[in-house]
């Protein structure tokens, strides 16, 4: 039996995590088992902390993106095979990257169909960054390179999924479907909701269609590579601790504010900034999320009671000097820890931007 492989692409705060987490309670529920591969630039990943806390099977990829470290996405189906014999693996790629259908999808498809049955490709957009970037609405937004590697994202999709459509009214919608299939025609579109739920069946049900085996798209790495490395990013893992115990909650709201006004007076476009608390006794989670510089930070999963010693995973995309994010970080940081009588003992730090992608396979048809 040939598992299946399904890949989520989309930019940067799209919501891929929350919808990859939908889809592995849609085929648990089908009696099936699922395996989950997460990918970032650097290590320390919310996202991974995310999706091991619900106790999903989960193999982290990092130091590049999936179509530069093929290998390494294989050697972690195989691992995760070895210990939980998934059906259906779950793969999040990084949110800065594109041609996956050439460097991934294909390759996938040519060398390892025996195994596996690869799914058709999705892209999530954000409808308010899809708005701007389609010139649909007024707004801040990144800067050209950036933008052509999102429009690429998309250029590239079998399936285009405008997620959040709890935040649309039935006119943005229609206006924003309208747009993404009179510029990428050859995608499906369609509008669900990771969050809610809405629709999502829809997306589910395509899913088990056939892949598009349209010839790869052009791409030019140079204005690639010139795009995903205007984005800085920043990981940072903390030991917070306090004598008394404190409000888990409160010190992440605090701190997010901390980043987003420094952010936001240096004119800095956020791309997708994250942040996890967990306390070290329990198996409590807090989580909070800010995707637009324009943006209010969301808090999907808050902590039920105080803490007295936890850790802090902060992940910070922005397109701006990595130098900066960080300085900007840590000062939030240490004001936060200030403020509420809190210590915060930094386990880890990086900050960078990523490097020019040199795919391991490229080909052009399936
Ligand atoms: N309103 C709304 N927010 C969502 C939805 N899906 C995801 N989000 C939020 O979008 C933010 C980014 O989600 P995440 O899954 O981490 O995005 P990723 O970077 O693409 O993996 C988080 O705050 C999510 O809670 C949705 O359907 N509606
Ligand atoms: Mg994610």
């Amino acid at each position: 039996m040939r598992a299946d492989y399904v890949m989520v692409g989309g930019f940067l705060g799209a919501g891929k995590t929350t919808a990859l987490l939908r889809l592995a309670e849609h085929f648990t529920a089908q009696g099936r088992r699922v395996g989950l591969i997460t990918n970032d630039q650097s290590q320390g990943l919310v996202d991974t902390s995310m999706v091991a806390a619900k106790g999903y099977p989960v193999e982290e990829i990092t130091g590049g993106c999936f179509c530069c470290r093929f290998n390494s996405l294989t050697e972690a189906s195989d691992r995760l095979t070895r210990d939980a014999r998934p059906d259906v693996f779950l793969a999040e790629p990084v949110g800065s990257c594109t041609d996956l259908r050439a460097t991934v999808q294909y390759p996938l498809r040519r060398l390892y169909g025996d195994d596996y049955r690869v799914a058709p490709l999705s892209v999530l957009v954000d409808p308010k960054r899809a708005a701007r970037v389609l010139g649909l609405e007024q707004g801040r937004g990144f800067s050209p390179k950036v933008q052509y590697v999102y429009e690429k994202q998309l250029e590239e999709a079998d399936i285009i999924v405008v997620n959040k459509s709890d935040l649309l009214n039935g006119e943005e919608r229609s206006a924003l479907e309208d747009a993404l299939r009179r510029r990428f025609p050859r995608a499906q579109v369609l509008t669900a909701s990771a969050r809610t739920g809405a629709n999502l069946s829809d997306w589910f049900d395509r899913l088990s269609g056939a892949i598009d085996t349209r010839p790869a798209m052009d791409v030019d790495y140079d204005t690639y590579a010139e795009g995903e490395a205007l984005l800085g990013w920043l990981n940072a893992t903390v030991d917070v601790a306090s004598a008394t115990s404190f409000d888990g909650n409160a010190f992440l709201d605090r701190l997010a504010v901390g980043v987003h006004t420094r952010l936001s007076a240096k004119d800095i476009e956020i791309a997708h900034f994250k942040m996890t608390l967990s306390p070290d006794s329990g198996a409590d989670l807090a989580v909070l999320n800010l995707v637009r510089t324009d943006a209010r930070a969301e808090t999907p999963h808050r902590l039920a009671e105080d803490l007295s010693r936890g850790e802090l995973i902060v992940n910070l995309r922005a397109e701006g000097d990595p130098d900066t994010l960080k300085a900007v970080a840590l000062a939030a940081l240490e004001e936060t820890a200030a403020a509420g009588g809190v210590t915060a003992a930094i386990a880890h730090v990086e900050h960078f931007r990523p490097g020019r992608p040199q795919p391991t396979h490229r080909m052009a048809a399936p």
